[in-house]
């Protein structure tokens, strides 16, 4: 059978990597990694090979370090435990025919005293505490109040992105997407609505950029820059996080970042699960400035990803809860099948179910 003649089952070419469709996994947080250890696991690895039909994976967020995480059951990629674990995940998508990237985060002031080593308060751009709340064990509770990094922090932070992304090459992954969004760390820099640090690393835009692209230097220290991808979310409100000049912010990030060559800019157009025009903001001048491609993500439809790939809008689409609940959603897109809608309940830690128990067409 032939393809139906639409973009998103068209191919991309993504540096020297093939990808047969522009149709991307976007990274989901599912706390479902092995409770001891933060390790991936073979439930993980079947997850993740069912999606194997996405044009690109891109993994749920993992932690570069254990001050980076901020969610109960979240896999990390700075032991061996975890590196052997993804590699386990690596080898099932690969198998299957898929490509995946590893996803690094470090959650800063969105976490808390209870992941952090020797309890201590975690960390952050500033010590302002986010109105946002985390997942330990016992449910959802607010996050810890931060303190700020010191300058010799921020240096080991940023090395903590490179041997993370070093770690992600032992373990088998394509590349590597940097979380810069969703009011993280590398946002928590960015956005001035919590970075009130008066040093080399606060005040100016030119000052807020400048932790996310030592962070993108040392990843491109590990890995060739077509292999590296930035995720960002210029308005959302996510984790508390805001910023007086978004426009200008993430305007001179991406001027600052267009000749280090990354392969794609995956930009989070409102706020995830919101409305997608919640704030005003010219995306396409990011994409006009930015030489890579671009990843557009949230509450895509088919049609409205097609739509924004025949207008030239995007280059890759990213879609999130779609492929939670619909392991083969490419196919289903071939055959303009039916699509399944994602139990929320299940969302986050548990077992198979709501997990790696949504069949495939035909299964
Ligand atoms: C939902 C729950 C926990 C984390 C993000 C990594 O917003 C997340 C996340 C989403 O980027």
């Amino acid at each position: 059978m032939r393809d139906a003649p639409m973009s998103l089952l068209a191919p991309f070419r993504l540096g020297d990597l093939e990808l047969p469709n522009r149709v991307v996994m976007a990274p989901l947080t599912r706390c479902r990694a092995t409770h001891e250890n933060n390790a991936p696991n073979e439930l993980v690895a079947e997850y993740y090979r069912q999606r194997a039909g996405a044009g690109l994976i891109v993994s749920e967020a993992s932690q570069v370090s254990q001050q980076g995480q901020g969610y109960i059951w979240t896999p990390g990629v700075h032991t061996k435990e975890q590196i052997d674990g993804w590699r386990k995940v690596t080898e099932a998508v690969h198998g299957a025919g898929g490509r995946i990237f590893i996803q690094l985060w470090h959650v800063g002031r969105v976490s808390h005293t209870f992941f952090q080593p020797g309890g201590a308060a975690p960390a952050s751009s500033s010590a302002v505490a986010a109105k946002t709340q985390i997942m330990l064990e016992s449910g959802f509770v607010d996050a810890s109040p931060p303190r700020a990094l010191t300058i010799e922090e921020i240096a080991d932070v940023v090395n903590d992105f490179r041997k993370a992304a070093r770690n992600a090459k032992d373990a088998g992954f394509d590349g590597v997407e940097i979380h810069g969004a969703n009011g993280y760390l590398i946002d928590q820099f960015l956005r001035d609505g919590v970075n009130r640090r008066n040093d080399a690393y606060g005040g100016s835009a030119r000052n807020r950029v400048r932790f996310a692209l030592e962070v993108v230097e040392a990843v491109l220290r590990e890995w060739d820059g077509s292999r590296v991808g930035l995720r960002i979310a210029p308005v959302s409100p996510a984790n508390d996080c805001a910023d007086n000049d978004p426009q200008t912010t993430f305007g001179h990030l991406i001027e600052r970042l267009a000749p280090m060559k990354l392969g794609y800019l995956h930009v989070v157009e409102g706020a995830t699960g919101g409305p997608r025009n919640e704030a005003p903001f010219d995306y396409m001048a990011l994409r006009n400035a930015f030489p890579g491609a671009y990843m557009a993500n949230n509450g895509y439809t088919r049609e409205m990803g097609e739509e924004a790939l025949a207008q030239g809008r995007a280059d890759l689409i990213a879609f999130g809860r779609l492929f939670i609940s619909n392991p083969d959603l490419v196919e289903r897109f071939r055959r303009g099948a039916p699509l399944v809608e994602p139990d929320r309940e299940t969302f986050y830690g548990g077992d198979a179910r709501g997990y790696t128990d949504y069949p495939a067409l035909g299964a």
